[in-house]
């Protein structure tokens, strides 16, 4: 593609996110392209996450890049070595690392005079016509607020953190929260641990995704067939980003029964009656997040696990004390406790035009235009950002279709723009429609989920992917300001 000036790009983060934005930049003829990633490899969420039991709970025939269609995939949900090898493969294969500084954080941004200007942990950076944030969104790990955590005197972690320098083998292990990643962890490690406790405050809906080997004439067919691959891919992109997605925001009653009854199905085959009256959620299917996994209830059902749903108090020097005054002696605890979902590019001090800081505009929600563009933040792109859909379904895909957005943009900054922000007007009519579609969600029916911001703002995309795909699919500059060149 063949542009009037040639463009300086900076890309945050060389996660799967990154890497694909730099791919597309370079199709699309942008050769100046500069990317920053304070790890020290390629990967993000999948190079910081190691512990047992990870993989990704959406099919890996959806979880990869389009353009990049991978027949080997060991598993319908593969593990996480073997997604991070991918990403790492095609970051490789497209020589991304010949245009990214590993070790860099970036701590601030600062929009002057049509630039951006980047400080980082390595000194200042730029200046760069247009900045992509592909930061992720799972940064943060939470740790629970509970008293006496730094008084445990055996080990103790941050699930996304793990130590491999602590063996478990026939440790007690607890285990606390009850996400995909504790369900993750008690399902690979309780044949290892001596015991193993999950410290469960609220119990989930568990959807039992059969995660079997792909056998090796299907590798063999993907192989030498490119368009049965490609029909995988649509498939699962059907299934997951379009059905699925469709029935937990309201627009596909009968998807939605099926998925419900699969779960209230699934738990039914806990045995003992009292742990599955423990275990059975008090709000709707889709609330949460789902979990997805048919071995968790077995995992839970073994003579050395035990769940503990009574509330925890403390954590002593020896273990876990609950409220009925019992003493869960421990040697390891993992917190599963989950991220931050909600920082976006915090703690970043983003200054966009006239000196405004991102988290001065966003101090009472997060609020951008269709999740890509910032009001007063020109050539400023998210992927990942407010209002991003999240979900049970795939978000590599989501980041190609906002970044596809993205990029139209960034073509014309290319060509003849020179600045391009969306209006106020159309932002605050896009996050009313937000608000007003709020009442009919299934996330707020009950349940605490980072689904919701800590204000009770929607955090996801509140539609069904269909109408998130069309938005994406070409900007409509009436909705923004530009300045031409
Ligand atoms: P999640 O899904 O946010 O789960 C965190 C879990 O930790 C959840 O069960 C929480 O209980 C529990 N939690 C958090 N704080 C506490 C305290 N103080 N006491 C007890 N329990 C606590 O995080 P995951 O890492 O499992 O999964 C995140 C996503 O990663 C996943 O959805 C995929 O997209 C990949 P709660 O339910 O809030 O009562």
């Amino acid at each position: 593609m063949k542009h009037t000036r040639r463009l300086r790009v900076a890309v945050i983060g060389a996660g799967a996110s990154g890497v694909m934005a730099y791919v597309k930049l370079k199709q699309h003829g942008h050769d100046d392209v500069q990317l920053f990633d304070k790890g020290d490899d390629f990967g993000g969420t999948w190079r910081d996450n190691t512990y047992p039991g990870l993989a990704c709970d959406v099919p890996s025939h959806l979880y990869r890049y389009s353009f990049e269609p991978y027949a080997e995939w060991s598993r319908v949900c593969s593990s996480g070595p073997e997604i991070l090898s991918y990403f790492k493969a095609v970051a490789g294969k497209h020589e991304v690392g010949r245009a990214t500084e590993f070790g860099v954080e970036v701590l601030g941004a600062e929009f002057l005079e049509g630039c951006w200007y980047l400080e980082t942990s390595k000194g200042p950076r730029g200046p760069f016509d247009a900045v992509v944030s592909a930061m992720g969104i799972l940064r943060f790990p939470l740790y629970p607020d509970i008293a006496g955590r730094d008084a445990f005197a055996g080990a103790s972690f941050h699930a996304s953190r793990w130590d491999h320098s602590v063996a478990l083998a026939g440790k007690r292990v607890g285990v606390i929260g009850t996400g995909s990643t504790a369900i993750q962890i008690v399902s690979a490690t309780v044949d290892t641990v001596g015991e193993l406790k999950m410290f469960q405050r609220t119990a989930q809906w568990i959807m039992p995704l059969p995660n079997k080997a792909i056998p090796e004439e299907t590798k063999q067919r993907y192989r030498s067939d490119r368009a049965a691959l490609e029909m995988e891919y649509a498939r699962l992109a059907d299934a997951f980003n379009g059905r699925f997605a469709a029935a937990v925001v309201g627009d596909n009653p009968e998807a939605y029964d099926r998925i419900a009854r699969q779960c209230r199905e699934h738990l039914a085959t806990v045995r003992d009656p009292d742990l599955r009256a423990r275990l059975t959620p008090d709000y709707e299917v889709g609330c949460k997040r789902l979990i997805m996994s048919d071995s968790f209830y077995e995992a839970i059902q073994r003579r050395n696990a035990t769940l503990v749903t009574e509330r925890i108090e403390r954590i002593m020097p020896e273990g876990v004390l609950t409220s009925e005054g019992r003493l869960h002696a421990l040697d390891v605890i993992v917190f599963a406790t989950g991220y931050d979902a909600h920082t976006f590019v915090a703690p970043m001090e983003v200054r966009g035009r006239d000196g405004l800081s991102l988290a001065e505009a966003w101090a009472d929600a997060a609020e951008a235009y269709l999740g890509v563009t910032v009001p007063g933040f020109p050539n400023w792109f998210m992927i990942g950002g407010p209002n991003s859909p999240i979900g049970n379904f795939s978000f590599i895909m989501t980041a190609e279709r906002q970044f596809g957005y993205a990029l139209a943009l960034i073509d014309r900054l290319a060509d003849d723009l020179r600045e391009v922000s969306p209006t106020p007007e159309a932002t605050k009519r896009f996050n009313e429609a937000i608000k007003a579609k709020m009442p009919d969600t299934i996330w707020v029916s009950g349940c605490r989920s980072w689904y919701m911001d800590r204000n009770g703002n929607i955090a996801s995309w509140p539609w069904n992917y269909e109408r998130f795909e069309a938005e994406m699919r070409e900007p409509d500059l009436d909705h923004f300001e530009i300045v031409r060149q």
